[in-house]
């Protein structure tokens, strides 16, 4: 069923507290933990925890929890101190697009400039 966890999903594992990870924010929706591959001195993913491949499907499935997790990516930028300089924040939709984990979430990217338009 929609939103229901995926015994096949890493963020899935993350939010069951299966696989470690560093979190920096956690809400009763949402969690939000360092990648383990950063791009940025701040680069952080903000996942539902309920199951949705991608950030489509869970704005079309659990609207709320959409909102709830650009709010927390806003929440976490201002704890890590990027506002000032500008941060980003990303949904890869696809494998095209680069997604690699079927669960949505958002890569919160600051601490550095960007180029546009993003590789
Ligand atoms: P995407 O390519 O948009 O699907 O982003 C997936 C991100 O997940 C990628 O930047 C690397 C990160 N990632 C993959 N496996 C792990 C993991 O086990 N722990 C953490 N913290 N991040 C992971």
């Amino acid at each position: 069923m929609a939103g229901e966890p995926q015994a096949d999903c890493l963020f899935c594992k993350i939010v069951a507290g299966e696989v470690p990870a560093t979190i920096v924010r956690e809400t009763e929706t949402a969690v939000a933990f360092r990648d383990i591959n950063p791009q940025a001195p701040t680069h952080v993913l903000v996942i539902p925890k309920v199951h949705f491949p991608d950030a489509a499907s869970l704005a079309a499935g659990a609207p709320e929890v959409a909102a709830d997790i650009l709010r927390v990516a806003g929440e976490v930028a201002e704890k890590e101190d990027v506002t000032g300089s500008g941060y980003r924040i990303v949904f890869n939709t696809g494998a095209g697009a680069g997604q690699t984990v079927f669960h949505a979430h958002a890569h919160l990217l600051g601490g550095r400039g960007f180029n546009w338009p993003p590789g």
